[in-house]
């Protein structure tokens, strides 16, 4: 099982849009492990985003997801990392599909809405930056024995 940072961005709180996406991620069949809101400060929107420093909207990027409230989760699945990426789109919600949570809430190329992380090293980094110990949780949950098959042992 893998365990993936999501982060639901000022727009989507702002905009009513948490429990559509939250749905969303239960739908599918991802376990939420982790989940609170938080004002991002600008030292931690500052470390979470090292890689884009220097770049032209790197300001725009850190004013933006430190302007207000987002709701932060942990949320684990055999895959959740490329699974996540793939229900999120493409980075633009004008180029993102129809289906995808960037192609069906947004058109803008800033505010998109949700971040998820890209690389189960950047999932390790990013769960470390947001969550402190004991903020992701271990819970059984019944349903997997009807989300995942395990008649080899393992859920697949
Ligand atoms: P993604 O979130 O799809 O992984 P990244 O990692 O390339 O995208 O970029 C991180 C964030 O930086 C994006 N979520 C987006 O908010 C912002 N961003 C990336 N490229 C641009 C751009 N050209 N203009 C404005 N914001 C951008």
């Amino acid at each position: 099982m893998e365990t993936t940072l999501i982060i639901l961005k000022p727009d989507a709180v702002q905009r009513g849009l948490m429990g559509k996406i939250i749905t969303r991620f239960e739908e599918k069949g991802l376990q939420i492990v982790g989940a609170k809101m938080m004002q991002i400060s600008d030292e931690l929107a500052a470390t979470h985003y090292q890689d884009h420093k220097g770049k032209p909207f790197y300001d725009g990027l850190v004013g933006f997801m430190t302007s207000s409230p987002v709701l932060v989760m942990a949320v684990r699945g055999v895959g959740a990392i490329a699974i996540s990426r793939s229900m999120m789109g493409a980075t633009f919600g004008s180029k993102a599909d129809s289906g995808t949570i960037r192609g069906d809430f947004g058109v803008s190329n800033s505010f998109n809405l949700i971040h998820g992380s890209d690389s189960p090293e950047a999932a390790q980094r990013e769960l470390g930056l947001f969550f402190n110990d004991g903020e992701v949780l271990e819970y059984e949950r019944p349903i997997n024995k009807w989300v995942y098959d395990y008649a080899g042992g393992n859920p697949e």
